[in-house]
């Protein structure tokens, strides 16, 4: 690393590694997001923001932690706060939050079906905290919610979702095409037992900040705020990539990326095939972002993946194909999640640009490095 120390590292760790090192950690972690099909107490923090995420981790046994760690030296250390149901942490350049609203507590006799007005609420919590708190760019943000593929009140979840996420743009006077932040929105199981139940909530978290983000298209792929209206009343509002400077470094925030060209499902039924095509969407946009850069920035074996498959018997199918295409030390984790279009069997998303240093014992290091 070069003088102007990185800020941002998007760390996936093994739950039991982040437990054992969270205390020692805390000035240095902005947020946390957990993926597991049980709860977990996590012992993080009180300030830290938390979320966890009623995801399987396919590919081990252990449940997994993204950490979004920021660069803690200097007078730089992050500041917690809560905004209506916002749980935040910022540091000068960067702002991580969660937020998680039950659907429950929206009245279903509204115009508005309870997950439209939940979306709507959310993202304009959100607005109205980076406005507050002057972090106006929106880079990345993960939508998990429950059942998406389901219908009610006349139309499916994911198109409920959204409804409400645009019209949250629209009132905040946001672009809902062109510069439009990088996401992905995945759907989980709805839990049943009571002890569970606050599970089954709408779960969002985001990342921004103060510099203007580039957002990315894919010559592929028609952008998804100009889908026909076949595929719902309103167009997704995301970019298949942000792209943000922050210090030194040009951090890669890639969506959720799946088998679709032009507007199209490609390869109905067949997991190798919508996998072969995704990494070809993949490797269109890193083309896209490397044509601004003297040298190939980004490449395909150095990012690192979350790969969210709908059927967990096609864990191996999957990994064998990312691991033909990308290599065999891929960096992925991989989860069971619902993909937001049904004949969609699998979505990948991927970070890339900041420090390599990826699992238990190199983040251990880089750590005590920072903290030194
Ligand atoms: C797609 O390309 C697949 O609604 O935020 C990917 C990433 C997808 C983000 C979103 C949806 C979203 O349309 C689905």
């Amino acid at each position: 690393m070069g003088d102007k120390r990185c800020n941002l590292q998007a760390i996936k760790l093994p739950i039991s590694e982040y437990m054992n090192h969270s205390q020692h950690w805390a000035n240095s972690v902005l947020g946390v997001q957990y993926y597991a099909d049980n709860v977990v107490n996590i012992n993080a923090d009180q300030n830290i923001p938390v979320s966890s995420v009623p995801m399987k981790r396919l590919d081990d046994g252990d449940s997994i932690c993204d950490v979004w760690f920021t660069d803690a030296n200097g007078a730089n250390f992050p500041t917690s706060g809560q905004y209506q149901q916002i749980k935040y942490r910022y540091n000068d350049d960067l702002i991580f939050g969660v937020i998680e609203l039950s659907e429950v507590l929206f009245q279903s006799n509204s115009d508005k079906t309870p997950l439209q007005q939940a979306t709507e609420s959310a993202y304009d919590q959100i607005f109205c905290l980076l406005e507050l708190q002057s972090f106006p760019y929106l880079f990345r943000v993960r939508n998990y919610m429950a059942d998406i593929n389901g219908d009610s009140f006349g139309l499916e979840r994911y198109l409920q979702f959204n409804l409400g996420r645009q019209d949250a743009f629209l009132s905040h006077k946001r672009d809902v095409e062109g510069n439009v932040p990088a996401a992905c929105a995945l759907g989980f199981g709805a839990v049943t037992s009571d002890e569970a139940s606050s599970q089954n909530s709408l779960m969002i978290a985001f990342l921004a900040g103060r510099v203007v983000p580039q957002s990315i298209e894919n010559p592929r792929q028609i952008s998804a705020y100009k889908y026909p209206e076949q595929y719902g009343p309103r167009s997704p509002t995301f970019s298949r990539a942000s792209l943000v400077k922050l210090g030194d470094d040009d951090i890669l925030f890639l969506s959720g990326t799946a088998s679709i060209v032009g507007h199209q499902t490609l390869h109905h039924g067949d997991v190798i095939a919508q996998t072969n095509e995704t990494i070809e969407n993949i490797k269109a946009v890193i083309t896209q972002v490397n044509r601004q850069f003297n040298e190939p920035k980004f490449d395909l074996s150095t990012l690192h993946y979350t790969v969210y498959i709908r059927h967990s018997k096609d864990l191996d199918l999957v990994r064998n194909e990312l691991k033909r295409r990308v290599g065999d030390t891929v960096n992925a984790v991989y989860l069971q999640a619902d993909v937001c279009r049904q004949d969609l069997l699998v979505e990948i998303e991927a970070t890339a640009g900041h420090s390599t240093a990826a699992f238990s014992s190199d983040a251990n290091t880089l750590m005590n490095d920072h903290l030194n």
